[in-house]
């Protein structure tokens, strides 16, 4: 052996320690060194890189510790699949969790910039569409909150969420090239690049022990390139790590092509393997049948498997005894279903095992929850797609099948059309893959996302599964981070409650409940609501930047931010700002408090009655913003690009809530809990986890309006919206505005369909049955709000009662109930 080798110095994070200086230094180091910038006066965006570099530097020695850790045989590991993690930005939530608030400052003075300066350089990580996105990021941060051994799995999409802006009231998207200045936030890992197969054919062969066996052939290959992105626990010493997958082509070019003399074709090759995780789908429901999506979907969850089965056969070899009690997968929603098949085919195909041995691994290891009502939301893929794509997966999905039915048929004899109802083959002129029943099929776990909508899929959706399997259901209602969502987006909150009550709320949120007393505290109602019109002067800032429109600060400030859906509703809230206006014209102001409307949210490109919506609400803005009648007393906007850096912005100033999906629809929410636990009270319907805010807050604290659910199946059965519309003179009134064309003057006809949508007794979202109810309840919560002190009140409760709304709880839950994981402490 020669000199060198044995003497060849390891790298561990001790030895590594020493290399930081102080972090002045290193922002200087990283700015020349990092980047190459020279001179004195460079753009804000250069110290955001050095800065966000040096911040990285210092989370590395936890990290590497943290892996070290995990890396423990013993040590049972979750495995969250997720195609969308809506992280928005990393550099104040880095500063924040690990500590270095106060250095960062100082050093940043050495250079004349503020913090909040640079961190405005850093573009939204927008890798999500809503809600399903953002509770993955939110997750992940619990989980390195709570010491827990959990990797989220990811695509590192090139594009993310499109940029939304608005070009004579409609909806122009932009790509989101976020990537573009480079990414200080993840580390490239070409060491663990897996190899993904698609395309191809199967064939049957006799191993060398005479087992029969299949191998998927003929395969077009690409690989998975790994990039590492630190989750840094609270103040912790814990960095958890989110993987995000790239992909490329095999270095190894198409020699048949190659020797034809088709070099540039062969490497044309590689840039059809990076469209896989060119851009995120920016769909928040399934649009059905993309072969790039199932592509993208299988990329996904083919190198994470691999990924974890390589770590454990590194540890293991090849006794896979113990792998299910030692890991688990948890599905976000259906898209990463073929992870059951997938898992199958290694297991059987690359590892040997036999059928019963794999399946009892994959059942062990697989949990998967479910994110929608809406049946047409339900991902279903169509057979002859996958059969050309994935044939190995679809003939193990058959099988899957096959023997589930078999069960089906021992458990109810003779049962034919409950075999139908409950095949993972859904036949018709195109047989299509049902991917939630095969997630129900292969998973231990099967929870909804607040108590209600667990409810309603064990009645409706999946009520044949739930008499086969009720223990396999359980309710996990969401949560959101309140050190993102209180601590970071509200200092001058975050500031009054260390004053009054201790810091324990930021890893602890039940301890907001400390906050009841002060309730009825004059001198502490005084500085809550100096910290509100604080935060409404940032708001009503931001929304003139952006959109040009004065926010006064005596007003109300009434938002609704979430995706445009017709089940979410903005058209009922746009109709109550028609009404407030038609009001407003005829004088009939009396107990009218002002108010200022905010509406945002993107529209899924293709989903036109949603742009229309979209449409609408500009048009609407921009009469009652013109109108001098209106005064003071009603603005409206569209607040364009909505996404989590704006959201930072917008909850710590909003008084009023706005939660009125259709009751039934919405399987959460998360937005209401982030609104709650700053402050505002709620107007909404009795929906997704509004029902359990009401609870925790009191159903006096909370705007209750609009049908139940029971209600609203009910009411479509003999739905008359132009019976109801007729009899009620005030929603009349505001019918004849929307159909006279007095929000589209000059562009006739444009909301005929919306408005025809309104009066068809077929409507699903029924938003003319609530709109009377809705009025009311929307003059009680102006009427309240005339009363300062009674709003204040009812504001503190709010925040008081939100601590059941920490993901911290949420994810507690998922590690005892389904994953049976602890906290690794460091
Ligand atoms: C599927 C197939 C093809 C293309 C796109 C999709 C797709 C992508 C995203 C389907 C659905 C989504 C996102 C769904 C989502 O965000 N659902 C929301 O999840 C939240 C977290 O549980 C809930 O709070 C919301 O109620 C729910 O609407």
């Amino acid at each position: 052996m020669s000199k060198t080798l044995e003497t060849k110095r390891e790298v561990t994070s001790e030895s590594t320690e020493q290399l930081l200086g102080p972090l002045s230094n290193e922002i200087r180091r990283h700015l020349y060194y990092t980047l190459g910038h020279f001179g004195s006066n460079g753009d804000a965006s250069y110290y955001y890189r050095a800065l966000a570099h040096a911040v990285r530097d210092r989370i590395s020695q936890q990290w590497q510790r943290t892996r070290e850790r995990f890396a423990n045989p013993e040590t049972r590991r979750v495995h969250y699949l997720s195609l969308e993690f809506l992280l928005g930005r990393s550099l104040n939530n880095a500063v924040q969790n690990l500590d270095l608030e106060e250095p960062v400052r100082e050093a940043l003075q050495e250079y004349g910039y503020h913090l909040e300066e640079v961190a405005e350089e850093e573009l939204d990580a927008g890798l999500g569409n809503g809600g399903l996105g953002r509770l993955a990021a939110c997750f992940l941060d619990s989980c390195a909150n709570l010491q827990l051994p959990v990797t989220g799995y990811g695509i590192r999409y090139e594009f993310g969420m499109f940029h939304q802006h608005i070009e004579h009231g409609r909806q122009v998207e932009d790509p989101d090239h976020w990537l573009r200045d480079g990414n200080p936030w993840e580390i490239e890992r070409p060491e663990f690049t897996r190899t993904i197969q698609l395309y191809g054919h199967t064939e049957r062969y006799m191993d060398e022990d005479g087992i029969a066996r299949v191998r998927w052939v003929g395969t077009n290959d690409l690989l998975a390139v790994p990039y590492d992105m630190p989750i840094p626990g609270y103040k912790n010493n814990t960095v958890n790590t989110l993987r995000l997958w790239k992909a490329s082509t095999t270095d190894v070019f198409d020699l048949e092509e190659f020797n034809a003399g088709s070099y540039p074709e062969a490497v044309a090759a590689k840039n059809n393997a990076e469209q896989i995780s060119m851009v995120l789908y920016p769909n928040d429901a399934s649009e059905n049948g993309k072969e790039l999506r199932l592509k993208q979907q299988y990329f996904l969850v083919s190198a994470s498997l691999q990924d974890v089965l390589a770590q454990w056969v590194k540890q293991h070899g090849d006794d896979f005894t113990d792998f299910g009690e030692k890991n688990c997968f948890q599905l976000n929603d259906t898209h990463p279903a073929s992870a059951v098949p997938e898992l199958m085919r290694l297991l059987l195909d690359e590892h040997k095992l036999d059928w019963d041995t794999a399946w009892k691994i994959t059942t062990e290891c697989m949990a998967y929850t479910n994110h929608t009502l809406l049946p047409e939301a339900l991902e279903r893929w169509s057979v002859q797609l996958f059969s050309r794509m994935l044939p190995r997966l679809l003939e193990i999905i058959y099988e899957i099948n096959e023997r589930f039915l078999g069960e089906v048929s021992k458990l109810y004899p003779g049962d034919m059309e409950l075999r139908k109802r409950l095949s993972l083959i859904e036949e018709g002129n195109e047989p299509h893959i049902r991917m939630a029943y095969l997630s129900i099929v292969g998973s231990f776990s099967v929870n909804g996302v607040a108590h209600l909508h667990t409810e309603l899929l064990k009645s409706g959706l999946f009520s044949d599964f739930y008499k086969i399997w009720p223990n396999k259901f359980n309710n996990k209602t969401n949560g959101v981070t309140q050190r993102r969502w209180l601590s970071h987006c509200n200092p001058k909150l975050r500031d009054l409650l260390n004053e009054t009550i201790g810091n324990q709320w930021e890893s602890d949120l039940e301890q907001m409940s400390k906050l009841v007393p002060y309730a009825e505290d004059a001198a502490f109602r005084k500085k809550w609501a100096e910290v509100k019109r604080d935060n409404k002067h940032r708001l009503a800032e931001y929304v003139k930047e952006h959109t040009n429109v004065e926010f006064p600060l005596d007003a109300m400030f009434d938002v609704q931010v979430k995706r445009i859906h017709e089940y979410k509703r903005q058209l009922l809230n746009v109709l109550h700002v028609i009404h407030l206006y038609d009001r407003i014209r005829r004088g009939e102001t009396q107990g009218m408090v002002p108010r200022c409307v905010l509406i945002g949210g993107k529209a899924a490109p293709g989903y036109h009655v949603a742009k229309l919506i979209v449409k609408l609400i500009n048009n609407v803005a921009d009469v009652v913003n013109g109108d001098p009648a209106t005064q003071d007393l009603l603005k409206l906007v569209f607040f364009p690009n909505y996404r989590v850096s704006a959201m930072e912005i917008i909850c710590p100033g909003t008084e009023l809530s706005e939660q009125i999906s259709t009751a039934g629809k919405e399987a959460s929410g998360t937005g209401n809990m982030k609104f709650m636990m700053n402050g505002a009270l709620t107007i909404g319907t009795l929906d997704g986890a509004n029902i359990e805010i009401r609870e925790k807050a009191g159903a006096e604290n909370f705007f209750l309006f609009g049908l139940d659910a029971k209600g609203v199946v009910e009411t479509r059965k003999a739905y008359d919206p132009n019976g109801i519309i007729a009899a009620d003179p005030e929603i009349r009134r505001v019918m004849e505005l929307l159909e006279g064309g007095h929000f589209n003057a000059s562009e006739p006809g444009i909301f005929d369909l919306l408005t025809s949508g309104l009066r068809n007794p077929y409507d699903q979202w029924v938003t003319i049955a609530d709109f009377r109810s809705y009025i009311d309840a929307q003059q009680v919560a102006g009427e309240t709000y005339t009363d300062q002190d009674k709003w204040n009140r009812m504001s503190i409760l709010n925040s008081a009662h939100s601590g059941w709304f920490s993901s911290d709880r949420t994810i507690s839950q998922y590690a005892k109930e389904i994953w049976g994981v602890q906290p690794l402490k460091a």
